[in-house]
């Protein structure tokens, strides 16, 4: 049998969305059509999602589907760059029948001429490869240090909060993916605008254990036309980061009861210091809270992570976890001091909200890091 000619039958969708880019699309499309011809294993299909653009975008893409093969548009109401993939993934899936799917830009950012590299490394067994602009050969050169920084400390939080702490670009737009890894996906959990949808779709493919590498890209300007991310996806982004760290609601409903029973230990112990055995005021809290710390530490380990596999040793861990402990209290009193001081609220509801916050921190460290899931 032919093993190329049943190859050529698998199809690679390249899904490009659109918002006003006229300028650049139809050069876009014929970058991709160009690798496209210098191969001979695949079949390049590409699906142009447009979000209504007032300008000649739509007419410009239906011309080019006049003259050549396997170039697709489709076309809905504006409601971001995250609901625009979710639809063109859908179509790309079940009616294209890719079996990989690109995620591009369509304003000449994303250089069409490093396709073979991505397939390579999809050939070689990756699930997931990323155009990156932040490992060793990549680079954004015309980036502002603004725009630098917020991408920086963006991919940071995302990193270190999604546990997904070995990939250098999770809000880079310019992706291969296997089909079978998006078909897994419940893609109603993903946000729906720009920086937010990029991240949470690659926290979610890590969580499904795709095998994920990283090919270096440079990210220069665009080519024409105005950027579509604005400041609403860049508040989404930032409010979308919490949900990253809680892919896993058991695990925090567990972590919670652990840290109400740490309470009635911490408690508990110190009364039975006081009452029976005469420890002074000033030591007993000190042994109380080491006793719950303790307590916590250990139904975390087997009960509210026992299910993990991470590789590190327990006094490690119980290291990490006094650490964590200790950033919690600190949080703790500093949201109380904002609160109570500087925003006037009342004691007892500030240290309640600070408890919160707190408990809500140290458990996306705990989680992410102390007890890592190495799966
Ligand atoms: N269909 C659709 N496409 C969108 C939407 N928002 C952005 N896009 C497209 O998504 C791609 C990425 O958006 P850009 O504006 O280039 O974002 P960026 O690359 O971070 O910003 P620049 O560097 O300024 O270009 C472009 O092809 C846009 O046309 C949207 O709401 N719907
Ligand atoms: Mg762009």
């Amino acid at each position: 049998m032919d093993l190329n000619k049943l190859e050529k039958q698998q199809n690679i969708c390249f899904v490009l969305p659109t918002y006003n880019e006229e300028g650049t699309i139809e050069s876009t499309i014929e970058q991709i059509k160009a690798e496209e011809k210098k191969q001979n294993t695949y079949k390049f299909s590409i699906l142009v999602v447009d979000d209504n653009s007032t300008d000649q975008t739509q007419a410009i893409v239906r011309k080019v589907i006049d003259s050549s093969e396997n170039i697709y548009l489709i076309t809905g109401q504006k409601k971001g760059l995250g609901d625009a993939y979710k639809r063109g993934f859908l179509f790309a899936l079940d009616t294209l029948e890719a079996v990989v799917v690109f995620q591009m830009d369509s304003d000449g950012q994303h250089d069409a001429s490093l396709v073979p590299e991505f397939l390579k490394e999809i050939k070689a067994g990756k699930d997931v490869v990323i155009g990156s602009r932040f490992i060793a050969g990549g680079s954004t050169p015309d980036f502002s240090l603004f725009r630098l920084l917020i991408s920086r400390v963006g991919n940071l939080l995302v990193r270190y909060v999604g546990g997904v702490v070995n990939i250098k670009d999770c809000t880079s737009g310019y992706r291969a993916i296997k089909s079978s890894f998006l078909r897994d996906l419940d893609f109603s959990y993903l946000s729906i605008r720009g920086y937010s949808f990029q991240s949470s779709l690659i926290c979610g493919l890590a969580w499904r254990g795709a095998v994920i590498s990283e090919i270096p890209i440079i990210f220069k300007s665009r080519e024409a036309g105005d950027s579509k991310l604005s400041f609403r996806d860049q508040i989404e982004f930032l409010l979308n980061i919490p949900r990253l760290g809680f892919r896993n609601i058991e695990d925090f409903v567990k972590y919670s009861l652990v840290g109400f029973s740490g309470v009635v230990i911490n408690l508990g112990t110190y009364a039975f210091l006081t009452r029976y055995y005469n420890f002074s005021e000033a030591i007993a809290p000190l042994l109380s809270i080491e006793a719950a710390l303790i307590s916590n530490f250990l139904l975390n380990n087997f009960w509210t992570f026992g299910s993990r596999s991470n590789q590190s040793r327990v006094r490690v861990k119980f290291f990490k976890f006094h650490l964590v402990s200790g950033l919690g209290a600190l949080i703790n009193y500093l949201v109380f001091l904002l609160l109570f001081f500087v925003l006037e609220v009342h004691d007892i509801f500030a240290n309640l909200i600070g408890i919160a916050f707190a408990a809500v921190v140290n458990y996306l460290i705990n989680s992410n890091w102390t007890w890592k899931d190495n799966k």
